[in-house]
């Protein structure tokens, strides 16, 4: 078998970490002696081995000698577990190939060096661009020092997401949202705005399976209006960010559970990238956006949305039913977002859409 398949095999390993790893990359490893895989392992949960050290504890004995497929840079660094690149130098393969390397400037090419350096042969590169994709979230924390946000909408086809009323429930089907229900599980953070709170109340939280942890819930809520029964703030694990500086509104908050964080910009509202870059330094990865029009298109606005998983189903709403994007001032065909688009498919009897805005 080839490099090639055999990161590809790595590559499908490490996503059954999908939603664990969480704030840990998915990360997948292959260990080949003499054309027979003599070992494979996967990172399961942020604390416990990487997953070159489950494919080496795998292999045994087996590993001198052999060929070790990893689909991100072995770690050379120190943090809630010990550095995989001297786990590998001890195991003696002759040769590691490496999907991607680790973005993380605790490593960034240093776990390559440090395997070269000990007489390994490593390669880089194999189906990169795979790896990365598996990972948007860690790449952007730790490049772009945000999380690589998600926008998901559900919506009528004429593009519309509630009646005048507000009314919302359900414009796509079970398996839309069951399918919506993956998005959140793979999620550090979901976020919305106070519009969807009070419109909506939802509680924001993975229900469809258990993957031990909670994405934290945020809430963009300049005035500080979410009341205390929001049913988002029945667990731990809410953030409530605002622009005032109502004390005892935010006292009573606390007294309920939640966080309260006031980012305001010089006009009032939440400073969104501001917002971002404070989600990045707790670790989250990628983030869900599930609001309404006015955060969506603040967001949009503002460049930080990264992709947009649209539902779109089979009915229209009418022109008083409310838009995905508030965005005023747009006149001439030069101020579309374009788009692009990445997937289609059906899910139940609605379109899965998956694009990314085009900034320009
Ligand atoms: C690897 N293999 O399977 C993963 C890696 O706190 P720790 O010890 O778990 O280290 C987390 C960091 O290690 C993480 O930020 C990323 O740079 C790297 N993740 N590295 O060699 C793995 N999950
Ligand atoms: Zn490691």
């Amino acid at each position: 078998m080839s490099d090639e398949a055999h990161i590809a095999h790595a590559l499908r390993l490490a996503r059954r970490g999908l939603y664990t790893t969480d704030p840990n990359p998915r990360v997948g490893c292959v260990v080949v002696n003499e054309g027979v895989i003599v070992g494979e392992g996967w990172h399961q949960r942020a604390g416990e081995p990487h997953a070159e050290i489950n494919a080496l504890r795998a292999a045994g004995q087996k590993a001198r000698g052999a060929t070790v497929f990893v689909t991100l840079e072995p770690c050379c660094h120190h943090g809630r577990t010990p550095p995989c690149s001297d786990a590998l130098i001890e195991a003696n393969p002759s040769r590691v190939v490496v999907a991607t390397e680790d973005p993380n400037p605790k490593v960034a090419g240093q776990g390559l060096t440090a395997l070269r350096q000990a007489g390994i042969a490593v390669d880089v590169g194999i189906l990169q661009e795979q790896a990365r994709a598996l990972n948007p979230g860690f790449e952007s924390r730790m490049r772009r020092q945000r999380p690589f946000v998600r926008a998901k909408l559900a919506v009528s086809l004429d593009g519309r997401t509630a009646m005048a009323s507000g009314e919302s429930k359900w414009i796509t089907g079970d398996a839309a949202r069951a399918d919506v229900q993956r998005w959140r599980a793979r999620s550090s953070a979901i976020l919305c705005g106070i519009g969807t709170v009070l419109q909506d109340d939802p509680s924001l939280t993975v229900r469809a399976f258990d993957i031990g942890r909670q994405p934290l819930r945020v809430v963009t809520d300049s005035n500080l209006r979410t009341p205390s029964s929001a049913k988002l703030l029945a667990h731990k694990g809410a953030l409530i960010v605002t622009a005032c500086d109502d004390g005892e509104r935010a006292a009573q908050l606390h007294r309920v559970g939640a966080e309260v964080l006031s980012l305001p910009t010089a006009d009032g509202a939440v400073d969104l990238a501001a917002l971002l870059q404070h989600l990045a330094g707790r670790e989250i990865n990628e983030v869900l956006l599930e609001s309404g029009p006015t955060l969506c298109g603040a967001m949009l606005a503002a460049k930080l949305i990264d992709e947009l998983v649209l539902y779109l189903a089979p009915s229209l709403m009418g022109s008083e039913a409310r838009g995905m994007f508030n965005l005023s001032g747009l006149q001439y065909m030069a101020d579309r977002t374009t788009l692009e688009i990445d997937d289609v498919r059906a899910v139940g009897d609605d379109w899965r859409i998956i694009c990314r805005p085009v900034y320009l």
